[in-house]
């Protein structure tokens, strides 16, 4: 039989008729986000042949030194987002405040997205996968107005829809609507994003602990536990479990949805909040883990989702992954959290 994949095209508008009131702007903006994707997807797949790598030579809000890819990623994203005309607004990693777009058309949508557009750039120049990762609300603000920081700074579980982009072996789309989380593989030959999987589920249990192991000497003494748990020989729960990181979220995330596993970015001493953004790495990233089953905390029990954001750039302790190692793990932190 002829090659018919289903396209994501196809999936969005089938998911759509879930929602009777949607006018379709959401599904039209998906397909604008995975069209930037097949640029920056261009982009990364020649990085090592055109003259893309390396510094910028400037430093992001983060303090983090800007590579090319970073600075190409975000402005291909951005301008997707204003040519769609459904977008009021952004906040990204890459930028110090929310970029509001004032055209007559995107003033008056509904939709404000956050995003980090090329997370785990640190990779970048040794071949290493790394993802876009963005989250789309509705404005609370009026439409007619620009957006303002309140639109943004919305709890998690106002997502209207969330997702990744992760440029590895294949590119891949993982996103939520909250009707589950579907997986896209892009076929290169015909350019376009193929279901993968329509449902992703990911175990109750996993072997694989993900955590820089590198700050041990900095983590909490629950995560210390933890790790020393997840190392101890045992039968039953077929420890020792394996240790997996590479340093890049979307990657790192991307394994244990798919293997079972947990992915740690506690807080220490130094960053009493831990590393990761809330706004535009956390909350997409726990959307879809609970899509697809599994948990996401601050490790002492507080559901990302929940936290009210208070700054766009603020950052979170960050577990998540399989249900049952999640709550393994906060065992442990809630041994010490009161001491
Ligand atoms: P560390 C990449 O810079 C990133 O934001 C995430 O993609 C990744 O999980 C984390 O930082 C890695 O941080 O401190 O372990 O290098």
């Amino acid at each position: 039989m002829a090659y018919q994949p289903k396209t994501l095209h196809e999936i969005i508008i089938q998911q759509q008729s879930a929602f009777p009131y949607a006018k379709g702007e959401l599904s039209r903006l998906l397909s604008h986000i995975a069209i930037a994707a097949k640029i920056v997807h261009k982009k990364v797949n020649k990085a090592g042949l055109v003259d893309i790598l390396g510094d910028a030579g400037n430093v992001n809000v983060q303090g983090e030194g800007q590579k090319l890819l970073d600075v190409f990623a975000n402005e291909t994203f951005l301008r997707s987002f204003q040519a769609s005309g459904i977008v009021a607004g952004v906040a990204s990693e890459e930028n110090e405040n929310i970029i509001i777009f004032d055209d007559n058309l995107s003033v008056n949508s509904k939709y404000v997205i956050c995003m980090d557009p090329l997370d785990g750039s640190s990779n970048i120049d040794v071949n290493v996968s790394i993802g876009t990762i963005f989250s789309i609300y509705r404005r609370i603000s009026p439409a007619g107005q620009k957006v303002v920081n309140e639109d943004f700074l919305q709890p998690g579980s106002k997502q209207v829809a969330a997702g990744y982009i992760i440029y590895g072996s294949s590119t891949m789309m993982v996103y939520t609507t909250g009707l589950g989380t579907t997986g896209f593989t892009l076929d290169p030959s015909i350019g376009e994003f193929c279901l993968s999987t329509l449902e992703m589920k990911t175990p109750k249990d996993g072997k694989i602990y993900s955590i820089n192991e590198g700050n041990y000497i900095k983590f909490p003494r629950g995560v210390k536990d933890f790790i020393k748990y997840c190392q101890e020989k045992d039968e039953e729960t077929k420890r020792p479990w394996t240790s997996r990181y590479i340093g890049s979220l979307v990657a790192d995330f991307h394994r244990n949805l798919i293997k079972g596993g947990i992915f740690i970015y506690p807080k220490t001493e130094q960053s009493p909040n831990g590393k990761l953004r809330l706004l535009y790495e956390c909350n997409p990233i726990a959307f879809l883990a609970e899509q697809a089953g599994g948990k996401a905390t601050d490790g002492l029990g507080n559901r990302i989702l929940d936290i009210k954001p208070t700054n766009i750039h603020q950052r979170v302790p960050f577990y998540t992954g399989s249900t049952n190692m999640v709550d393994k793990a906060e065992e442990f932190m809630f041994k010490y959290h009161n001491l």
